[in-house]
């Protein structure tokens, strides 16, 4: 599998802010345990981050283009704005994964409406940043997921 973890504004800052929210590990170290976990069972893994809209919304269609399996999204703050994004996921047709370091439900209500999660298959959030490593374990162990991103 070919798996892509996109990131919104501001996730490149973990590690050095609010860790009371979203924990002490930063993006990198996020990074390698994910690429570790999926290069065991010989399976891709690419980290992005992006504070920018489009760069996002150029990365799932270059997930299209390039047919890659699943993606794993954390729009972050643009989770509560972005059509476009939303638009670009509903156009690509491997499993998408909506994952959340907090959970926004607990938090202020502006960020109680998600764009992306009617454009997705599997909603994770509140698990702090263990959560990407867990989806990448779910999505590279669990056959079903393999079967659905094909
Ligand atoms: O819980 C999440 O993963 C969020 O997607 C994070 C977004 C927030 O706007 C969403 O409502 C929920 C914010 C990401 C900001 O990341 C920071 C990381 C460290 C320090 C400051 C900000």
């Amino acid at each position: 599998m070919n798996i892509y973890v996109i990131n919104g504004p501001n996730i490149n800052l973990l590690g050095t802010r609010e860790p009371e929210i979203y924990g002490k590990e930063t993006l990198e170290s996020i990074s390698k345990k994910c690429i570790e976990i999926a290069s065991k069972d010989g399976h891709d893994v690419t980290f992005m981050q992006s504070n920018y809209e489009g760069e996002i919304v150029d990365w799932i269609q270059n997930a299209i283009t390039k047919k890659v399996d699943a993606i794993v999204i954390n729009a972050a703050a643009y989770t509560h704005t972005s059509i476009a994004i939303h638009d670009a996921l509903k156009s690509y047709s491997g499993y998408k994964v909506e994952l959340h370091i907090s959970n926004p439900h607990l938090r202020e209500t502006f960020r109680h409406i998600s764009y992306i999660s009617s454009a997705v298959d599997t909603i994770v959030a509140g698990l702090g940043t263990d959560g990407y490593s867990h989806v990448i374990e779910l999505l590279v162990r669990f056959p079903v997921l393999q079967n659905k991103a094909k």
